[in-house]
Parts: structure tokens; sequence; C-alpha cells
């Protein structure tokens, strides 16, 4: 068990006693949500983002282009006490135990949502005189609110917008080709014994929608597929087990469909589906979450191949949507007058590549999101996208491949003994044309290990743009 010392910032005596005299606390709160598909880095990125800031008082040097911490004006930072919360607490603590264990490994896998907070104390940048290091006003506090959601959820919003019918049609059509259509072999070969039109059987319902969930989960951990609908059944959260989950796409003709059949009860749970889970998690949760990032593992999608980046691109063009909410009324509505003001599109785990691969990275994911055609349009949320990692976990080297002299990363692999060589090839800035995939020059992202952590907050973790990216995030909140 490592012990967190109980006093875990200190503050220089002389900006403690100016800032007692004087303190003022304004209560502001800003909530971020971070957010990606599976295995996209959130539990990592909240894990370094807070311990990060934990320490910048000890080691500002980490994390410098956050300005509260590059203009020395934090005072302190301090994790916010157990409170009777509605969503479970986020693990930070579990979390740093095993990245700076021995030997050092990642945080275990999650799938549900939860919260974690921090108070922020800092000195305004108006109210420090920069010449003669004084403060001249109230310090103040900012709650930083944490949130982690399964990106998964996010490709539900467009099921609002369809009926049982439209949406069954265009999943069916996604399932009926290519690899796919492989994967789910079982389920449509059901689907062709037992139409829509047959009686409504509670047993065929649920062996319809287990071997679609089977399919699914093929599809995401063989296969590195992401866009997968609905949400839930991959990443159920803590709905449990209730009957309305129970559904799959059929195929079905348009309208109503007749009582008692099976295609009745299908569309009945897809619309309590639609109400209980989809539109309840915008209107409960998604409209608070002013800042948010999403975290997208484009490189993994690239190394996977063809079929895996396409994937991605679908689900992160599906992703984007709950972010322009101009013309879109059902969006809107739910969302009232909340909404998100900024969100940060992030192409994560860049330390596998070299640092001047890194702007690469952030352009191809700026492609695949079609990001540019977005930033046009005045309603939508503030966006901006950028390539990170939140731990740093290699060295940068060079190597001769094919007598060329190229940029590496080295790295040890969880559980392995010696550093290794990573060339993870060009990377491109834009999706590769159909012709140009070739086969890749390796097919996986090595899995290394954490740099060596200190478990106390005192000197962070090595990092690649998480100041940039929070302060492009909650920067402003803290002026
Ligand atoms: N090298 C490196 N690996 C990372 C980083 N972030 C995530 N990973 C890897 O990706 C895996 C999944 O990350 P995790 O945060 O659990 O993903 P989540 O499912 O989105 O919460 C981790 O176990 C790490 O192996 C990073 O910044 N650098
Ligand atoms: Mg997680």
């Amino acid at each position: 068990m490592v012990k967190i010392p109980s006093a875990l910032v200190r503050v220089p005596d002389w900006l403690a006693d100016a800032v007692n005299l004087t303190e003022l606390v304004s209560g502001s709160t800003v909530s971020l949500a971070v957010t990606g598909l599976s295995r996209a880095g959130k539990t990592v990125f909240i894990t370094s983002l807070i311990h990060n800031l934990l320490s910048a008082l000890h080691n500002p040097n980490r994390m410098p282009l956050l300005r509260v911490v590059g203009e020395g004006r934090l005072i302190a930072a301090r994790l916010d006490g157990a409170k009777a919360g509605l969503l479970p607490r986020f693990a930070y603590l579990s979390n740093i135990e095993r990245m700076a264990g021995t030997p050092a490994d990642w945080p275990s896998r999650t799938d549900d949502i939860s919260e974690i907070g921090l108070d922020i104390r800092f000195v305004p940048s108006g109210a420090l005189s920069r010449l003669i290091g004084q403060i001249s006003g109230p310090a103040a506090t900012l709650k930083l609110k944490i949130v982690d959601y399964p990106g998964e959820w996010l490709l539900d919003l467009p099921l609002l917008g369809q009926s049982y019918a439209e949406w069954s049609r265009a999943t069916l059509a996604v399932w009926r080709r290519g690899l796919r259509a492989e994967v789910a072999h079982d389920f449509l070969a059901f689907l062709a014994d037992h139409p829509a039109s047959e009686a409504g059987s509670e047993s065929t319902a649920k062996q319809a929608h287990d071997l679609y969930k089977a399919a699914l989960f093929v599809a995401r951990d063989q296969h590195g597929l992401s866009y997968l609908q609905p949400g839930r059944f991959v990443c159920p959260g803590a709905l449990g087990d209730v009957p309305y989950l129970w559904f799959a796409p059929l195929d079905v003709a348009d309208g109503a469909a007749a009582p008692g059949t099976l295609g009745a009860l299908m569309q009945e749970r897809f619309e309590v589906y639609k109400k209980e889970v989809v539109e309840k998690f915008y209107a409960t949760y998604f409209r608070n979450f002013g800042r948010q990032i999403v975290l997208v593992d484009v490189l993994g999608a690239l190394l996977a191949g063809r079929e895996a980046f396409d994937d991605t691109r679908l689900a992160t063009e599906a992703i984007l949507e709950s972010f322009r909410y101009g013309q879109r009324s059902i969006l809107s509505t739910l969302l009232g007058t909340g909404g998100v003001e900024k969100v940060l599109f992030a192409a994560t785990k860049a330390d596998h590549v070299p640092d001047m691969q890194r702007d690469h990275l952030s352009a191809l994911l700026r492609n695949v999101a079609a990001v540019p055609a977005l930033e046009a349009r005045s309603h939508d949320a503030d966006i901006d996208v950028m390539a990170l990692a939140a731990v740093a976990s290699t060295a940068e080297d060079t190597d001769d491949i094919n007598g060329r002299r190229v940029q590496v990363v080295t790295g040890r692999r969880v559980g392995g003994t010696k550093r290794e060589i990573f060339f993870a090839g060009q990377v491109p800035i834009r999706t590769p044309r159909p012709d140009a995939w070739g086969a890749p020059f390796v097919n996986e992202m090595p899995v290394f290990e954490p740099p060596v952590i200190d478990p106390a907050p005192v000197d962070g973790i090595p990092h690649i743009n998480l100041d940039l990216a929070l302060e492009y995030l909650i920067g402003d909140r803290l002026r």
C-alpha cells in the first residue's frame, strides 16, 4: 500500500500568508468530461492529469504550458473529500499505485461512468503583480469535476432520430458486408429463421439479442472494430440486465409492427431504450459537461489496418455529432440551456511515435473527424485537435532501417526485460487511399510499461502535451 501524504502540497510561505489575509472563495465549478472508445486511454489520462496537478506545486516543470502553473499562480491543488456523490468515484489512488508499482503496470479495465473532484486554489492573473511578486487581490478556488464516461454511449445519439425500422435497416446493411458478415454469421442465420412477423416470444427475442451482442464483442475484441451500436450493449455501465435491453435489429417494414409479433416486441424495447437510456444520459449528464476531451487512438487504428481504421473514422464522426447542435433540434431540446462549450479531440498514445511525427498524428485526426468543415459553424462547441500522451513511456532514438537513418522510439514492454525499438512508419496526414494500405509494417502497438513514477504527488508523470490540452480546456477558468 502506498502512502500519500495528507498535506498534499505546500504553499510557499509568503504566498500562503498573503492569501489567508485576503481570500475569497469564489465557488466556481467546471466539469471536464473525458471520453473516448474503450482502450483509448481515458483512465490513464485522468490518473496522469490528477497526479500532475497534485504535483505541480513541487514540480512546476511538468506542466509549464498550463498557465496557472507556468506563471507561478498555483497555490494548492487537492482531491476533494468523499461525498455522497451520485456517480462511482474514479479510482485515482489504486490506479497510481499500479502505475508506480514494481513491476509497473497499467490500470485495470473499466467500462462505467465515474467521477472525481479536485480543488484548485490559485491567484487570478490580474491579482499577481509580476514586478514585485506580491498578491494584490483575493485568491480564487476552482472546483474541477472530472468525469470519465464511455464514448460508446455517444454512438447512440443517431438512434434518437431513427425509428426501429430505420435503425434496423441501416444496422443490418452494415452487418451484411465484408468482415462483419463473417463475424455476425450466427446472428444473421438466426434472423433468416425468425422473421419479424412470427409471434413475439421472450426467449426468441433474448436469443436474437444474445447473438447480436456476441457479434459486437467479437468485432470489438478480435477485429478492433468500434462503430458498434447500441453503445450500451458493449458498455452497459450500471444498467444491469433489464428486459428492455433485449433487442436486436430485424428485417422489418416501415411503420408499426403488427401487435404480438417479434417485430413489435423489439420495436417497443428499442423505443424504451431510447427514452430510458439515451435521452436520460444526455439530459441528466451530458448537458452538464461544459468541457470535454474525446480521446481517439488513431495510431492504434492505423496499425490495426484498413477495416479497423475505417470503423474508427465512422465512430469518430458519429461521436462528433454530439457536439454540433446548431441545427440538431433533438440534441438542443435535450440539452436545454446547457451544452458543451469546448471540446478537444486528442490523438492519444503519441509517445509511440517520435516527436517529428506527432503533428502528423493530429493532422490525421483532424482529417478523420472532418474538423476543418466544422470550424465554420458558429453554434457548435468550440473544437480543437491535438496529439498527446498522458503518460510518456518511451524515449527517442534513431535507427538504421533498410539503409536509412530514421527516428524511432524505444521502451520496455510490460513484463519484458530489455528495451525495444518501435518504428510505426510514416504517419499519414489524411486517411490513406484504399490502394495505399498494403501490408502494415507493424500491425500492433506494443504495450510499453509506464515510466518510473513516484506514487506521492511530488514529481508528477512525464507526458506529452497534457498541459497544453488542459490549458485549452480549462485555462480560461484559471485566469
Ligand atoms: N504508452 C502509453 N500507453 C497508453 C497511454 N494511455 C493509454 N495507454 C495504453 O492504453 C491502455 C488503455 O488505456 P485506458 O486508460 O485504460 O483506456 P480507457 O478504456 O479509455 O480507460 C492502457 O492500459 C495503456 O496500455 C499513454 O499515454 N501512453
Ligand atoms: Mg477506463
